[in-house]
């Protein structure tokens, strides 16, 4: 994928999401396919606190010089931020805002600002790209997941 197409799915994400989760009720979003796995409503949220954690990265890579990013515990996040307990109508407009508002802090970064550096402490050396192009993975496999859940009961 080159730089336009890879700001074009992530615009175009929250609307694949949507289409992944058409027809399911609000119990099922909520319905964990196993008690150690995330229900639908719980990858929303994963996704949408990603968006927001990523587009810090990214601001970081750019203004600062060779940053060290941070890591943070998804597993914590998903029980401190009450992931479960979330209202689903305002999880799929957080997740609208928040990927578009990447997408629109990616389309604006010049070339050289899109081949910025930094570390991240655990993959090792990564630049706004390769940042992108993990964003762009790390969504579709959980879309895979979200498309897998059976619509009826
Ligand atoms: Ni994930």
């Amino acid at each position: 994928m080159d730089r336009t197409e890879i700001t074009a799915y992530l615009r175009q994400l929250p609307d694949l999401i949507e289409e992944a989760l058409r027809g399911l009720s609000n119990d099922k979003l909520r319905r964990r396919p196993s008690p150690d796995e995330w229900s639908a409503l719980e990858i929303c949220c994963h996704l949408r606190d990603y968006a927001q954690e990523e587009g810090v990265r990214v601001r970081r890579l750019v203004e600062e010089d060779g940053p060290t990013l941070e890591t943070y515990d998804q597993e914590a996040w998903a029980r401190d931020r009450n992931y479960h307990g979330d209202d689903p109508a305002r999880v799929r407009t957080a997740l609208r805002a928040f990927w578009g508002g990447l997408a629109y802090q990616l389309e604006g970064l010049s070339d050289e600002q899109w081949e910025r550096s930094g570390t991240h402490p655990e993959i090792g050396p990564v630049t706004v790209r390769s940042r992108t192009e993990r964003q762009v993975a790390h969504a579709q496999a959980h879309l895979d997941q979200l498309r897998a859940i059976p619509d009826q009961t």
